[in-house]
């Protein structure tokens, strides 16, 4: 009697005991819960996000103020049902401290809800549409806003020749914005914008857009298509000779993608680009980050969306370090709010008010280096806020 009683507690003391142990294990955890499409037309910027996390990640440690960091990666091949009930899951079951990631902005704004009930700061990675920070208020982005990036081809296009412009955009967030911003802009600068055309997200057929374009005969197409789509716009505009026909193409570098640019051929040479990023760009700081980067995955070059996962990470140890590894949501939000670093794009700071980056804005052109095809920045606007922001 006394010895089953005996095993018996002795049995309890060490589930207890386990039990005890794996939750100390657990407080000594960081969980960051990414969610990315990692399969699917947006399979690239998962792929993309996921080095750059992986890099920073093996260049700062995984331990932070003395937290083991696990990065736990979801595929919710950017369709916004999957990423709700992958946030849910991650927040409820696995008790992430962070969410990151979103390919898309439906995807972003699809976990927002989550991000404010449960007080758990969302690290916003890739998706771009101004309104995204305004979702939640635990939302801190660390990609870029379109808006922020098609205002300086809407100044630079009327000054270099471009008086008549059609638009093709994405029809969904980002190309609402991008088609909006660069309008206003370029008409103020005395600009004609003749015809604004938005092709669907799924799949898009770009034939009987271009043919419309033809017609229409401007001086450049203004051109938004996500992150993976840009190819395809460019090899249906050479195939079907636009550019011989007098017609540039302009766009944001989301067209002329790091991650595709070098295959889409010596077509490509000479579009000029706005945008916050470029492999190319020559500091000292962005060269190290693309030779590390390529050491790690030789396949691939980074691209924007690789920096924002590589400065979304930056944003979350730093927030973890500021608050001595004790932060709660809201302590970690306050951590990542106003902080300033150099980025590989240049420096950057996440706005105190917006939670938004801000940062240098590059006009760039598609050059030959060293045989291979980059985009050249040759001019800079300098501290770009979100201008989408009405206030
Ligand atoms: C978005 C914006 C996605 C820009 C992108 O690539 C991009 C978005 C996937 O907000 O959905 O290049």
């Amino acid at each position: 009697m006394q010895r089953r009683q005996l095993i018996q507690t002795a049995g309890f003391t060490a589930l207890a005991l386990s039990m005890s142990l794996a939750s100390a294990q657990d407080s000594n955890k960081f969980k960051i819960g990414l969610i990315l499409p990692m399969t699917g037309q947006q399979a690239s910027t998962g792929r993309q996000i996921e080095a750059a996390a992986r890099l920073y990640m093996a260049q700062n440690g995984d331990t932070v103020a003395g937290k083991k960091i696990e990065l736990i990666i979801k595929d919710d091949v950017a369709t916004p049902d999957v990423t709700k009930r992958l946030a849910q899951e991650l927040i409820v079951n696995d008790k992430v401290n962070v969410i990151a990631g979103f390919g898309v902005t439906p995807a972003a704004l699809a976990a927002a809800p989550l991000a404010t009930q449960s007080k758990t700061p969302q690290v916003v990675m890739a998706a771009a549409t101004s309104s995204i920070t305004e979702a939640s208020p635990y939302i801190v982005r660390t990609s870029f806003t379109l808006p922020q990036v098609s205002v300086a081809m809407g100044d630079w296009a009327p000054k270099n020749g471009v008086k008549t412009v059609v638009t093709l955009v994405a029809d969904y967030g980002p190309g609402n914005d991008a088609e909006k911003f660069f309008s206003e802009r370029f008409q103020l600068n005395g600009g004609k914008v003749v015809e604004k055309l938005r092709v669907p997200l799924r799949n898009p057929d770009f034939a009987p857009f271009l043919q419309k374009v033809r017609d229409a005969k401007p001086d450049a197409l203004f051109v938004f298509v996500p992150s993976g789509a840009g190819a395809a716009v460019m090899k249906q505009f050479l195939e079907r000779g636009m550019d011989k026909a007098g017609i540039r193409m302009i766009a944001t570098g989301d067209v002329t993608d790091d991650d595709q640019l070098n295959d889409m051929g010596e077509g490509a040479l000479g579009v000029v680009t706005s945008h916050h990023y470029s492999a190319a760009h020559p500091s000292p700081a962005n060269k190290k980050f693309v030779e590390a980067f390529q050491k790690a995955n030789p396949k691939m070059r980074p691209n924007f969306m690789a920096v924002g996962g590589y400065d979304g990470m930056r944003v979350i140890y730093e927030a973890l370090k500021a608050t001595k590894g004790q932060g709660g949501g809201d302590a970690l939000l306050a951590a990542m709010k106003g902080q300033i670093f150099e980025s590989p794009r240049g420096p950057v700071y996440i706005d105190a008010q917006t939670r938004d980056i801000v940062q240098d804005v590059y006009l760039r052109k598609v050059e030959k280096k060293d045989g291979q095809l980059y985009n050249v920045e040759f001019d800079v606007i300098k501290g770009v806020k979100d201008p989408g922001k009405a206030k």
